[in-house]
């Protein structure tokens, strides 16, 4: 008799996220060198980032920069310099996987689902309890 693996959270890599300084320079260099091109730009206030979403398969490229000095890309920037902020895991449904994350003991940022960018619903988990990685939940 065999036992069935329950399915995981986890459906997809949906971005893989960099803090930059200049985000006119790093699109241009994804362009340029690698052919990619911005699917989709965004404001988000309440994360206080400018945001360029380059598609690679069905994944993006997330290139963030501060809009203002209390953003946490602002803080990142500052403290460790440029490079991966975070990575973007796709799931079904934002809350039963946050609930999931919850129950195991790992350190929210977001007490309940959020909007994101894209239209997206998010959480974000404490990169102290992801063995060093900011992890966000994205659910389309
Ligand atoms: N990746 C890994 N480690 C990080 C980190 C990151 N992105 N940001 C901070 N840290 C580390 C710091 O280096 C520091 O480590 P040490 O104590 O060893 O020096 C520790 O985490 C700091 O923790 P903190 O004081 O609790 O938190 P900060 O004020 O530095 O803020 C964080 C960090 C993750 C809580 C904050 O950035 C946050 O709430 N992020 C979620 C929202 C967000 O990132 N929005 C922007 C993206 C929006 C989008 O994707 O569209
Ligand atoms: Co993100």
């Amino acid at each position: 008799m065999t036992t069935a693996t329950p399915p995981g959270l986890f459906t997809e890599i949906d971005h893989v996220a960099f803090a930059v300084n200049d985000l006119e320079a790093a699109i241009a260099y994804y362009r340029d060198v690698y052919g990619a091109t911005v699917d989709h730009r965004e404001v988000v206030e309440s994360d206080g980032v400018e945001e360029a979403l380059l598609k690679v398969a069905e994944s993006y490229i997330q290139l963030l920069t501060p809009t203002r000095p209390d953003s946490p890309v602002a803080k990142y920037l500052e403290k460790r310099g440029e490079g991966i902020h975070h990575i973007g895991y796709r799931v079904a449904d934002c809350g039963v996987a946050l609930a999931a994350v919850k129950a195991a003991g790992g350190r929210v940022l977001d007490e309940a689902p959020r909007p994101g960018s894209r239209g997206t619903t998010v959480a974000f988990i404490h990169p102290k309890t992801t063995f060093g990685t900011l992890v966000e939940l994205v659910q389309e």
